[in-house]
């Protein structure tokens, strides 16, 4: 995997600001995410923890970061418990850290071999009276996988079994909510990458190609640049696949006459970048297009706008759904006298408009953060209103990264074309350079 690398000081000082919400004589522990096996003896790509990655920049499985800080002997207050080298297994499976690359990446001067955790959990444990173990906690996970995290936080409570336990992901939220100048601009470089990508769309779009070969120039663009490669597994939808949220076969021919609505994002050092365009495929928006796309325009602007200090996601997604009945109305999708008569369980706007219109972003796409929480200068999180028509066979979603600052948001994205005359004149361009 391509790394760019983090000062070691970053993730230095993001185990400070940590040790700093702690009670005294606190352990906190901190597991890697597992290899995950793929079939036979294959594995997916390796991607690490983020709130490992967070506090240590150390991308190796098998990796346990032990925080310490009232440990009586100082070479004791932080350690990396790590796979050792061993030449054999490299051959196969590429370069193990050594302690002293270890060290340079993370800041942290003790590094030991993994297999000794469990003895020197007997230490550690002995010098604290609290143990904070980070398990993934995510609303929308739903896995019946035995990580890491969940079988060693098992083994601790079965071996220690009077510490106060603690969940230290609740705390490594706080701190991931808002972004540290060094994460905005990852994450802003993330989005120049994504850019690129979208500017090589505009080009290429046409009648007559198959969705999977717009997701080769989408790929093509993200890998060259350097990111590590898409945040999430891109959606090309023409047509009414565009009404499928998270459609991503990505394999029906375009048509003529049809929108192709794009999803897509570069990660970039563990960080995510995600955007949302929808164009033409011919250069040019018929003139019922046209209408329902300036209207999500107009609910993204509106949306957009209201990202500040505190408001919540939740009261964000409130306001969208005035701005998009009043905009659903002006369609003619139903009328005044519809919205007074809605059934309160199932308000109307819902039929067009059925996900959250906005969500965190950082080192996961959908980023730690809870939905009531007011907004904070530094957090970061989409603007993401869509129109969906199953009956006309449509769907246009558009999506940009907003940083919330003290005053007025500011767009990440602001320099990846979303007007519809501009599309339409970067997409005629190409027919005329074709
Ligand atoms: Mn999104």
């Amino acid at each position: 995997m391509k790394r760019i690398f983090f000062p070691c000081a970053f993730h230095a000082e993001n185990r400070k600001k940590l040790i700093n919400l702690l009670p005294s004589k606190s352990l906190a522990l901190v597991f890697s995410n597992d290899r995950m096996p793929r079939s036979g003896d294959l594995y997916f790509p390796f991607r690490q923890n983020s709130d490992l990655f967070y506090l240590s920049g150390i991308v190796q499985a098998k990796t346990i970061l032990a925080l310490c800080p009232a440990h009586p002997q100082p070479e004791y207050r932080e350690i990396l418990f790590m796979l050792q080298p061993d030449a054999a297994r490299e051959t196969r499976e590429g370069h193990r850290l050594t302690g002293e690359e270890a060290t340079a990446v993370s800041g942290v001067k003790t590094v030991m071999d993994v297999e000794h955790f469990r003895w020197m959990m007997d230490d550690l444990a002995c010098s604290s009276d609290h143990i904070y173990a980070d398990i993934e906690e995510n609303v929308k996970r739903d896995s019946e996988l035995r990580t890491f995290d969940l079988r060693a936080a098992g083994w601790l409570k079965s071996r220690f079994p009077l510490h106060r336990y603690g969940r230290l992901a609740t705390l490594t939220a706080q701190l991931r909510f808002v972004k540290q100048p060094e994460e905005i601009q990852m994450i802003r470089s993330a989005c120049e990458i994504t850019r690129t990508a979208f500017d090589r769309i505009l080009g290429r779009t046409a009648a007559g190609m198959n969705e999977y070969e717009l997701e080769a120039e989408l790929t093509f663009e993200i890998l060259r640049n350097g990111a590590t490669g898409h945040a999430f597994p891109p959606i090309v939808a023409s047509g009414k696949n565009a009404c499928v949220l998270h459609y991503n076969d990505n394999n029906r021919m375009i048509c003529d006459g049809e929108l192709v609505l794009f999803d897509f994002g570069a990660e970039l050092a563990g960080y995510n970048s995600d955007c949302s365009r929808t164009i033409p495929v011919s250069g040019r928006f018929s003139a019922r297009q046209r209408q329902l796309y300036e209207a999500v325009l107009r609910v993204f602007r509106n949306v957009r706008a209201i990202m500040k200090p505190g408001m919540s996601i939740e009261q964000i997604n409130l306001q969208t759904r005035r701005f998009w009945e009043e905009e659903h109305v002006r369609l003619g999708l139903y009328s005044m006298e519809d919205l007074r008569r809605q059934d309160a369980d199932k308000p109307l706007f819902r039929k067009y408009f059925m996900h959250g219109v906005t969500h965190t972003l950082g080192l996961d796409v959908h980023d730690v953060g809870d939905r009531r929480q007011p907004l904070q200068p530094g957090a970061i999180l989409t603007c993401e209103p869509g129109i969906y028509i199953p009956e006309e066979g449509t769907g246009i979603r558009l999506e940009n990264d907003i940083l919330i600052t003290p005053s007025e948001p500011i767009d990440l994205m602001e320099d990846i074309p979303v007007e519809p005359d501009e599309i339409e004149e970067r997409m005629m361009t190409r027919i005329i350079e074709n």
